[in-house]
């Protein structure tokens, strides 16, 4: 078999009835937003895209020109397709509706447009994140209250990370699969059919600058990885941590690892740092499907009901045998 383009890849799924016609365009139009933020994320310097735009979002975080610029690209692709009937990104406060000029479909569309933003400035790796649900029957003009479904009920995730090359990794539900930029053919290739996390892992991925802030469980878990060899664990641990969350995830999708962003005591308020709707649901399906594990240290973060469309939530996710480690020690030790 020759090789397979994202294009046929989803024809093959909707005609296996994994997907219908709609989500298969969907998925294409967020392709190809993907394959225009990756232009623009590759000028560098030269596209005159670097730097902060001047503005905040509604997390309080200052906007790079080129968070607003993915923002717009995403919102522009998915508008006119009538497969959407709203979308909703970590860059505006509400959800945004499909123009009445379009017709409207049955889907929702939720994206991180350019995760890592610290890393933009710097050249080093940066992504998308999306998750798509479905419009609950007899909506017609959805608010954010209709976004807040369980992530279980996800009909299709993934990200795009920006790195040496472009890769989308996707999930609908039935593996997670590969797909690289070609960049001459402008084709997304199916790289890697069936990604699959080892369950055991020597690799860990965290804030390690935070740790005076962790509660007792952390302290605990992480205290026990840095003891290695002679420690309890048995084994020495390595730590990576690129600080783009698609970035990490996409490392441990390919050799294995566990990526945590726990809630702590610096701002107690704040259940972690990262946003359950297009940041840890996405994140948690394409892992899930890879035969990972993700939870918020007690609960499985696909089963977590959301409360607000920009809810944060911990992140303890990767190989499962890990995160069950980590999560275990959680539950042992009760507090929240
Ligand atoms: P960023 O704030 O740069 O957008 O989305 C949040 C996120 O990046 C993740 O991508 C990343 O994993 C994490 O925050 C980095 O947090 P630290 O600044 O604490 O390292």
């Amino acid at each position: 078999m020759g090789q397979v383009s994202l294009a046929r890849f989803l024809i093959e799924q909707q005609r296996a009835g994994h997907i219908n016609a709609d989500l298969r365009l969907l998925i294409e139009v967020v392709a190809r937003a993907c394959k225009s933020i990756a232009h623009a994320v590759s000028k560098g310097a030269l596209g005159g895209v670097l730097g902060d735009a001047g503005t905040g979002n509604i997390q309080g975080e200052a906007q790079k020109k080129l968070d607003v610029l993915s923002n717009e690209i995403l919102l522009e692709a998915n508008e006119w397709g009538g497969h959407l009937a709203a979308c909703a990104s970590e860059e505006m406060d509400h959800c945004q509706p499909i123009p009445n000029a379009y017709p409207k479909g049955n889907y929702l569309l939720l994206f991180d447009p350019l995760d890592g933003s610290s890393n933009i400035d710097v050249n080093i790796s940066v992504g998308t994140i999306f998750s798509v649900l479905r419009c609950p029957d007899g909506v017609t003009e959805p608010q954010d209250e209709h976004f807040l479904q369980p992530g279980n009920t996800q009909v299709a995730a993934g990200y795009t990370v920006y790195g040496p090359s472009t890769m989308l990794v996707l999930t609908v539900g039935t593996g997670t699969h590969a797909f690289t930029l070609d960049r001459e053919q402008g084709s997304f290739v199916l790289t890697q059919r069936d990604m699959r996390i080892p369950e055991d892992t020597k690799e860990f991925a965290i804030n390690m600058s935070n740790q005076r802030h962790w509660f007792e469980p952390m302290q605990r878990y992480v205290g026990e990885l840095l003891e290695g060899k002679t420690g309890p664990r048995g084994k020495d641990f390595n730590m990576r941590w690129v600080a783009s969350m698609v970035a990490d995830v996409h490392r441990i999708l390919t050799r294995g690892g566990i990526f945590i962003y726990p809630r702590d005591r610096k701002d107690p308020d704040k259940p972690g740092k990262l946003r359950l709707m297009y940041e840890a649901n996405p994140m948690s399906f394409v892992v899930e499907q890879a035969g990972g594990a993700a939870t918020n240290g007690y609960e499985r973060i696909l089963d977590l009901q959301p409360g607000q469309l920009h809810e944060r939530v911990a992140v303890f996710l990767g190989s499962k045998n890990e995160v069950e480690v980590a999560t275990r020690y959680h539950r042992e030790a009760g507090d929240r």
